[in-house]
């Protein structure tokens, strides 16, 4: 699909409507056309097709196994128990299984096309929302996992939801699709823990959207807020991220970051992963005011003709961040705004275990292998578990930016409780694990994702159980490496700021980046263009005795890293593509894979 024709689907799609309602109640079609299918992501679903089924469906000249993907969204990940019920109960209306997402929300796949409707309308019936989990608006915004009962959390988790508040798409098109015209303030709103999203949602009003427009935003929009040293939310990856500044334990105001983002094409050269950087400092109460700012600059100055260009971090490139910043500041007339403070994280990980809130009750995080929530043979039994415990704990449940789950609001009478909970369906605590294995993710990927050129989520936990070998070997089972896969140069894992980031290109096929950090502050260079998935461990193995041979006293592997194998320049757009760069031309001819 051309770039334009989105923009032109966008406009001409009164209110996000198109043809949707038409479509779905045409129960002869098994699908929809692609134009809808750009629509209905605003909405929070994709149309996708089952590719484990694709090639023999295509011999056997059927239609493809179509199904949608749903993603709730819920600021900060924080669900409670009945909401998770009420998802585990939609399992049943799709693969089975759901998937807990990078960004804090909850993927349901395999919904068939007549039970879409249902299933949105129980996600909103939960008090939770799928508007604008996808689509080119501002996306589910990410907060602190971390459950801590203090002011400076309590303000980052009110701010993701006044974020998501403010940025919520606005037309009654949500409510009349899915929730059968349910707008005016229905019985089950007057609920008050229901996400405020949901009213927003149903009690749109008609009309021009006052922040999107006609034509939304160029492309997606990603905001994150983290508590330093914590960098569980990867700011820098985000296209707008926001850091309070504590003064006598309250927060002043927040830091704000611009321009990261991840995605890329294999070979494209004008397209590349950027690091956010600091924009500017305001007061708290001017936080959202400045957050439109940025968002409407985006708006208005972003590449509309060129999809693949027009995240916010090539509209920050384009205009230098000094020629945003007065554009921003231009849109803020009246607000003080401060230079950036100076920012220092220690890593991307979460604090798994068991841990104090601060109000004496308890948090646990568990680890959830790649985020899947599912009841599969000889694994973790994850459904069966979490719905056991929402029904008889029933706590404050957290998706964390890493794809685990916190149970938050634990008394600490329950503590054992929880404990038999988690051994009785073979949930383990992770503390026998290599602190690699505790934080490594991989993005969906195949059968579901549409764009993936090879495995991932199905491919790194057999690729780290023959890695964690080599880490206790070498004596670094508590260092922290960052391992990261995506089956395509999208970037869906995050890889790309990983100590180790394998980037699908071919089926079993892998680009392998090294040298980001376990903090999310430095971008990984390409070192091999092709690995095979079964050769990585040994490629990794390489780097890790260079590491053990060569390291300082304390010195982790970001660190020797940097030190040992980069220039401290940034690195140059050549320096992540496979075709032309020159430092993987190199490594080719010296040290590449068996792939090649
Ligand atoms: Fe993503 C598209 C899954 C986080 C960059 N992403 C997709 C789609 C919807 C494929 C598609 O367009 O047909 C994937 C659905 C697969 C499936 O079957 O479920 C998909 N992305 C995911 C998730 C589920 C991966 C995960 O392991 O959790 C994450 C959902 C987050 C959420 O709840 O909203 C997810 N995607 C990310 C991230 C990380 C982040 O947001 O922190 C990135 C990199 C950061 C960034 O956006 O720059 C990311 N996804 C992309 C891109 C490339 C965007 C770009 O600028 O080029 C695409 C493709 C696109 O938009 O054209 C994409
Ligand atoms: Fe799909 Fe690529 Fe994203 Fe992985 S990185 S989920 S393969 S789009």
């Amino acid at each position: 699909m051309s770039k334009a024709s989105v923009e032109d689907i966008k406009l001409a799609s009164n209110g996000l409507r198109g043809q949707i309602a038409e479509q779905f109640a045409d129960t002869a079609l098994t699908h929809v056309p692609d134009d809808s299918n750009v629509l209905l992501k605003f909405h929070g679903s994709y149309q996708q097709d089952d590719r484990d089924q694709r090639a023999e469906r295509n011999k056997a000249k059927l239609d493809k196994a179509w199904s949608f993907m749903i993603r709730s969204k819920m600021p900060g990940g924080r669900i409670s128990s009945e909401q998770w019920l009420i998802h585990d109960e939609l399992c049943t209306k799709a693969m089975g299984n759901m998937r807990l997402t990078n960004r804090q929300g909850i993927q349901l796949h395999g919904v068939l096309k007549g039970g879409l409707k249902e299933v949105i309308h129980n996600v909103c019936h939960s008090g939770l929302s799928t508007m604008g989990a996808c689509g080119d608006v501002v996306r589910n915004t990410m907060g602190p996992a971390a459950p801590i009962k203090d002011a400076v959390h309590a303000d980052t988790q009110k701010l993701t939801e006044e974020i998501s508040q403010r940025f919520l798409w606005r037309s009654s098109a949500y409510a009349d699709m899915w929730l059968d015209g349910e707008k005016i303030d229905p019985e089950w709103i007057k609920d008050p823990e229901v996400n405020p999203d949901v009213r927003a949602a149903t009690t749109a009003p008609e009309g021009e959207d006052p922040i999107y427009g006609q034509v939304y935003l160029p492309r997606k929009f990603k905001i994150a807020v983290a508590i330093q040293p914590c960098n569980d939310v990867d700011l820098y990856s985000q296209d707008c991220g926001f850091v309070p500044h504590v003064v006598n334990g309250e927060v002043e105001g927040y830091t704000i970051t611009v321009g990261g983002g991840f995605g890329m094409s294999h070979g494209q050269l004008s397209t590349r992963p950027f690091l956010g950087q600091p924009l500017l400092y305001v007061k708290r109460a001017h936080v959202v005011d400045a957050t439109e700012a940025i968002v409407t600059t985006q708006r208005d100055h972003g590449n509309r003709t060129e999809r693949k260009n027009a995240r916010m971090k090539y509209t920050v490139q384009t205009m230098g961040i000094d020629g945003f910043r007065a554009e921003v500041v231009r849109r803020l007339p009246g607000i003080e705004t401060f230079p950036a403070k100076e920012l220092k994280f220690d890593s991307v990980e979460d604090t798994l275990g068991w841990h104090e809130q601060g109000d004496g009750q308890l948090y646990c995080a568990v680890f959830v292998s790649m985020g899947r929530i599912a009841d599969a043979d000889g694994k973790p039994q994850y459904r069966a578990c979490f719905r056991e415990i929402a029904e008889s704990v029933k706590c404050p449940i957290i998706v964390t930016p890493n794809t685990n789950l916190i149970l938050a609001d634990i008394d600490p009478a329950d503590k054992a409780k929880v404990d038999a909970i988690l051994t009785k369906h073979g949930v383990v605590h992770s503390d026998d694990m290599t602190r690699a294995r505790k934080v490594a993710h991989a993005c969906v990927a195949l059968p579901t994702c549409g764009l993936s050129l090879s495995e991932s989520e199905r491919a790194l936990p057999g690729i780290m159980d023959k890695i964690d070998p080599i880490l206790r070997e070498l004596g670094m089972v508590e260092e922290p490496i960052l391992f990261r896969m995506t089956g395509c140069p999208n970037g869906c894992g995050r890889p790309y700021n990983a100590d180790f980031g394998f980037v699908g290109r071919a089926p079993n096929k892998y680009a392998m980046f090294v040298g980001g950090s376990v903090r999310g502050d430095r971008l990984a260079g390409l070192e091999f263009k092709s690995v095979l998935g079964e050769d990585i461990p040994t490629r990794v193995r390489e780097f890790l005795e260079a590491f053990k041979t060569e390291r300082k006293d304390g010195e982790i592997f970001a660190d020797w890293f940097a030190r040992t194998r980069t220039t401290g320049e940034a690195p140059q757009p050549e320096q992540f593509h496979i075709e032309l760069a020159e430092r993987a031309a190199k490594l080719a001819g010296e040290k590449v894979s068996a792939a090649e």
